[in-house]
């Protein structure tokens, strides 16, 4: 009885979790990159490797105050207005908001097919670090752009990145989480766990 009951609550929580959250609708959305990314220009900081375009809709964090440009999708600039990482959803998407992964100190704009849609704000941490958006109303859109804004403010500079975007239909993570297909598929091991247990007691 007691096996029981875990299996219902492990269910439980799964689906829970399957339908607490909203749906990434640019996981694996392809991603284009308009503009000088990968190119020093000044040498304040050292610069490391330039991740793939893929990897901000690849549903893959990095860890949270990561170096700004060690794999990821870097650039430096003093005007990063004509610069951009451009999300082609592949349809028109419902947006509640966004977990976006960039580096600490800097100010980005997300916009889509009519224009501006939020500020992701500084996070004044160290390195890549997550900001987490919840959209006062939906949003409806076919792409998405992010553009790095020049400031002055103390502690910013000309050099920004990005390793993930992902943009919610529905309730939007407090934390980098799974993606439902690996976390169910943890969900499916650990009942799998369960019933051996179940029936080596049985
Ligand atoms: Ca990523």
């Amino acid at each position: 009885m007691r096996s029981t009951c875990r299996i219902t609550l492990v269910a439980g929580m799964i689906a829970f979790h399957a339908v607490a959250f909203g749906e990434n609708v640019a996981r694996n959305k392809p991603v284009t990159l308009i503009g000088g990314f990968g190119v020093p220009i000044e040498d304040v900081y050292g610069h490391g490797v330039l991740a793939p375009a893929s990897s901000i809709t690849d549903g893959t964090f990095t860890d949270e105050g990561h170096y700004w440009s060690d794999n990821t999708v870097w650039w430096e600039a003093t005007d990063p207005s004509a610069i951009s990482i451009n999300i082609d959803l592949q349809g028109s998407k419902t947006i509640t908001g966004f977990l976006v992964q960039a580096d600490d100190n800097d100010q980005y704009v997300l916009s889509g097919d009519s224009g501006y849609i939020c500020t992701v704000d500084f996070a004044w941490g160290f390195g890549m670090t997550t900001r987490r958006i919840v959209l006062g109303s939906a949003v409806i859109t076919s792409h998405l752009k992010l553009v790095a804004l020049a400031v002055s403010a103390p502690g910013s500079d000309s050099s920004y990145a990005c390793s993930e975007i992902q943009a919610f239909d529905g309730a939007v993570p407090y934390n980098p989480t799974p993606e439902p297909a690996s976390f169910a598929a943890l969900g499916v091991g650990v009942l799998g766990f369960l019933v051996r247990t179940r029936k080596r007691v049985c």
